[in-house]
């Protein structure tokens, strides 16, 4: 058995950026479009009037300042309210393949590792572009990696999944060196058109780099070890799918098409799932919860994860202990916590212990235990 590593990670951050102010001012003119527009409907009680959105309950209820994301146009736009993207040949790398080879480059980069010595590479998101060939398979040929590619999704914990899937390999010695890359295009299948959850997201695609332990080349973390739940819930759903077009109103414009939740619920039901599952991994790791010198958080709500990191650390964290990446970058699902990590990690003395924890739709928990070498 081989010991695991990350010995590196790449961010790639979209250019565009939409602060609160911003959306809001767009969304509460599709809103007055709206109401103006179904003023008849809505004065016979057929139809409820649009409410408007608020920047101090945005940033009050979900600590979010302000969203990368790929079109920034299309979404502001009251008349269209989702991102334009130009339609791409099947010539050209699709654009998950672009996002993910920045993000790649970058954490390649890291590690000094070559993209040829890559022998696996999985594309972990919440969301793939096409149904096949495997967005995995199209990032291997253009990195020039070797070995075999495959995509996978378990929405928001798809990075922690995936990080399990190569760390497994790598220690049983399939694998020498593998590529989590996370392409999250949220603003693609994010309802910008409702106020309850169109300041959640933003855009973003992640990479983390994991090889055995005895190549690293330079300072990395050691992956102690990894634990992986899910639990059925329909809280957070999307139904489009291949599907569609075979059901008599699947071309209708359908809100169920994008991103629901029931925000309050996972909420109440996430936390203490998440808090149990990490508790339990320090347990049978034989670790303490003043072991733990670093968390990296889910980003998906800084009160969701105020509350995880008091009850993880069995304290109220200490400044830069549990570090939050959402008031800039909004939840960018799966990819959060690799952020997180990437941005607050290095800093870490040889030795020192942390752990990156995503959650999210399934449910799904997953967590990774790392020491700084
Ligand atoms: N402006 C003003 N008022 C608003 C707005 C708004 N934008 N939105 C809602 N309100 C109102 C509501 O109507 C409600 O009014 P009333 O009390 O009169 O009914 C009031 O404000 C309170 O609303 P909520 O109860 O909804 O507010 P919360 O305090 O619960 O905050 C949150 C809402 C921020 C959504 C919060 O519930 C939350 O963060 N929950 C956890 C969600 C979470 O972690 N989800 C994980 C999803 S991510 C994931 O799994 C990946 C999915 C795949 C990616 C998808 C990409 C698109």
């Amino acid at each position: 058995m081989f010991k695991p590593a990350i010995t590196g990670t790449g961010v790639f951050t979209p250019e565009q950026i939409i602060t609160n102010d911003e959306l809001v001012e767009s969304f509460n003119a599709y809103v007055d479009r709206f109401n103006a527009k179904n003023a008849d409907v809505i004065a016979t009680g057929d139809i409820a009037a649009l409410e408007h959105s608020n920047s101090d309950f945005i940033l009050k209820a979900s600590g979010i300042e302000q969203r990368h994301v790929i079109d920034k146009a299309g979404v502001l736009d009251p008349k269209v309210m989702r991102p334009n993207l130009r339609q791409r040949t099947d010539d050209e790398p699709s654009l998950m393949c672009e996002m993910a080879l920045d993000a790649c480059h970058k954490a390649l980069e890291q590690a000094g590792v070559a993209a040829t010595d890559i022998d696996l590479v999985i594309c972990a998101a919440s969301n793939h572009e096409r149904a096949y060939p495997a967005i995995a398979v199209e990032i291997q040929q253009a990195l020039g990696a070797g070995g075999f590619a495959f995509d996978m999704n378990v929405a928001c914990s798809s990075a922690t999944f995936g990080i399990q899937a190569a760390a497994d390999m790598i220690r049983s010695g399939s694998v020498r060196k593998a590529i989590v890359v996370n392409p999250e295009i949220c603003s693609a299948h994010l309802e910008w058109r409702d106020r309850d959850c169109h300041f959640i997201f933003g855009d973003v695609a992640t990479a983390t780099l994991i090889e055995r332990d005895e190549d690293a080349e330079g300072p990395h973390f050691e992956i102690i070890s990894t634990r992986c739940s899910t639990q059925f819930s329909n809280n957070i759903r999307n139904n489009n799918g291949f599907l569609r077009r075979s059901r008599p109103d699947g071309m209708i414009d359908r809100r169920d098409m994008q991103f629901m939740q029931n925000g309050r619920k996972v909420f109440k039901e996430v936390l203490p799932m998440v808090s149990a599952h990490m508790l339990s991994h320090l347990e049978d790791e034989k670790l303490a919860q003043s072991d733990l010198k670093r968390l990296w958080l889910h980003q998906a709500n800084k009160t969701m994860n105020d509350f995880i990191g008091k009850k993880v650390l069995g304290k109220t964290p200490e400044p830069g202990q549990q570090p939050n990446i959402l008031q800039n970058y909004a939840n960018t699902s799966s990819a959060g916590s690799i952020i997180a990590f990437s941005q607050h990690s290095q800093d870490l003395r040889l030795g020192e212990i942390g752990m990156i924890c995503s959650f999210g739709a399934g449910y799904s928990v997953g967590s990774v235990v790392l020491r700084r070498q």
